[in-house]
This record gives C-alpha cells, structure tokens and sequence, in this order.
C-alpha cells in the first residue's frame, strides 16, 4: 500500500511538471487583456486592485502530498491533499500545528481534492456541515462527480463517510441554450442564498485548446443544493439548471475559491513557477454578469493558490509549494478584501 501511494505520489509530481514545464504558454496578463481589448469584450473589466494588504497567516506543517482545497469553521482549518488526505489546523493558534487529520471517504489516487466547500448549515450527527470535494482531475473517471461527505469527531479521531455523489450531466446543455463546459466542474457553496454553482470554462484552459484568450469563456451555473433525500447518488442536467453567467477569459490556469453573498472568490495560475501565469484572484458578481475585482499578486504570493476562504472580513489564501524548490512549508496568506465594497 505504501509502495502503491508513493509511486502514485511520483506520477503526480510528472504529470505537474509536464503541464507547468512542457507546455509554452504564450499568453501574459498584460497580452491577454490587450487581446481582449482588441476583441471587444474586455469592456467590463476593472482595474487591478492596488494597495492589497497581503502577509502569511500560517506555515503549515505535516504536509504529505500537494496542498489542495481548503475549509475553515470556527478555529478548524481543514487543508486538503491531493489524493484525499486532510490535516486540520487551529485558525486562532496560527502556529501551523497538525491537530488532527483523517482521509476523506473519496479518497483516491486520481481524487485532486481540487476544491472543498462546506454546506450552509450542520449536517446531522455532526459538529460540522456537509463537505462538498471538488476532484478537478480531468480525465479521470469521477472528473464530473462532487462528493458530500459528513466529517465526525469521536473521542478525539476524526472520520468522513460518504453520504452523496453529485454528478454533473452536461451533456444536454449546448443544445438547450446554455453555454458548456470542457470539465473539470469546482463545485462552490453560496451558504447565505443557499445554492450550489459549478464553475468552470467554455474550453479546457491549456494553450493547445485556449490558443486564444478571446475564445474562452469562464462560465458560473447555478443548480439547487441536492438534499440527502433525494438519494445516493444525483445527477445534475440541463433541466436542473436555474441560471448561468459567463465571464471573460482574462486569467489563466484555474485553481479553486469560495462564494459569499452570489460573489465567487476564485484563484489562478501557479506563482513564481512560471511569470506569464502568475498568482491572481478574481472576484465575479453572478449578480450583475461582471468581473467584480482583480488582483494581480506575482509579487504579493508567490507560490500555487490553491484555495480561498472568506472569513471575519478577510480572504485567507491556502498555497502549494514544491519541497523540491524550497524548504518553506506550505502558506495560507491573509489578504484584503477589495476596496470601495
Ligand atoms: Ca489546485
Ligand atoms: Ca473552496
């Protein structure tokens, strides 16, 4: 089992050099956005947020595979892997101590863990809510599906049980007048209106398909939050949807966020691995259809955002390493909310 985890552990650590060394991207921010402008659909985009406030909150230890999604509830951190491994941390603290760790019950080689979420309120028989794991690994065979787990705490040992599968049909929704997605679904929680949106992109965000920015869309639908009752397993279709906001391509390499309020907080690129795909944060008002704020934070963080929480008025910004670059331990980075809100 060890032997099986560790050569899974090194095939992923290929497969993220090939797609961060092999591939020539030849897009900068500041070329994507002059395309767009030269397209006509760049009209709507504001102007990079300046003056952030940005500062590492936590170095967080006991990390075994890549960092991936990221939850917070009350002092309870819970950074996810790649392959399904948990550690959780003390918010207060800040003093990057494991206190606790599980795996998740879709725990797998091919399970990124992408994106985690959890539900607006406590799930029965828990202390904590519903968490919703995004995989985020295209190709694989449960690339399309959102598992909602139910964490327990038990005479100090955590667990998680798989109560539900979302699986996204997208199928149908071309032909129905929506626009598709390539893949690779983040499943996020607005937990103040109660919805569940999948965010993803018209065309898989790679140079060989996104050849030109102008051609890419990111693209918010909206569906119900599936109760438990509704089974075990649920798919979700074109007949399912309740609304959908396309956004301007101006940012690559998706990475994972979190919503508030019908705003999604979302994160890209992979820090100072490569300057043409820089750290960056958009925030998308599925409101008004519009890009809310930019961040450009080539400067400000300089590793992998992976995942982004909102809390107590501040965005908290989980990152990626490589142990081979750096002796740092993985940040989560406190950064400001964009001004004049
Ligand atoms: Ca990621
Ligand atoms: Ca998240």
């Amino acid at each position: 089992m060890r032997t099986f985890t560790f050569i899974s552990a090194v095939a992923a650590m290929f497969v993220s050099a090939a797609v961060a060394g092999a591939q020539e991207w030849p897009w900068t921010p500041e070329s994507i956005e002059a395309r767009l402008k030269e397209a006509g659909i760049a009209e709507s985009l504001p102007a990079v947020e300046k003056d952030v406030d940005c500062s590492v909150y936590i170095r967080k230890e006991g990390r075994k595979r890549p960092q991936q999604g990221m939850v917070i509830y009350g002092d309870f951190i819970f950074s996810g892997e790649d392959g399904g491994h948990v550690n959780i941390y003390s918010f207060s603290k800040a003093d990057g101590k494991v206190t606790g760790e599980f795996e998740l019950a879709s725990s797998r080689p091919d399970n990124h863990v992408n994106n985690l979420e959890f539900g607006p309120s406590k799930a029965r028989g828990s202390k904590f809510p519903l968490l919703y794991v995004s995989n985020g690994k295209v190709g694989s065979e449960i690339e399309w599906t959102c598992s909602v787990e139910r964490i327990r705490k038990r005479k100090g040992v955590w667990s998680s049980e798989l109560v539900q599968n979302i699986t996204l049909d997208a199928s149908e929704w071309e032909s129905k007048g929506y626009t598709p997605i390539f893949g690779a679904p983040s499943w996020l929680i607005d937990k103040e209106r109660g919805f569940l949106w999948v965010f993803s992109a018209l065309k898989r965000t790679v140079s060989k398909v996104t050849s030109d920015p102008a051609d890419n869309r990111y693209v918010a639908t909206r569906f119900r939050i599936p109760s438990l009752k509704e089974g075990r397993e649920v798919t979700l279709g074109a007949g399912d949807i309740l609304e959908q906001k396309v956004f301007p391509f101006d940012v690559w390499f998706t990475q994972a966020g979190c919503m508030k309020d019908g705003k999604i907080y979302y994160g890209f690129g992979i820090g100072n691995y490569d300057p043409k795909r820089p750290s960056c944060i958009r925030v998308y008002d599925t409101d008004r259809g519009v890009i809310e704020a930019r961040y450009e934070l080539k400067d400000e963080i300089i590793y992998e955002i992976e995942d982004i929480e909102l809390k107590d008025g501040w965005l908290w910004v989980n990152c990626n390493n490589n142990p081979k670059r750096t002796k740092e331990k993985p940040f989560i980075y406190r950064l400001s909310l964009p001004k004049g809100r």
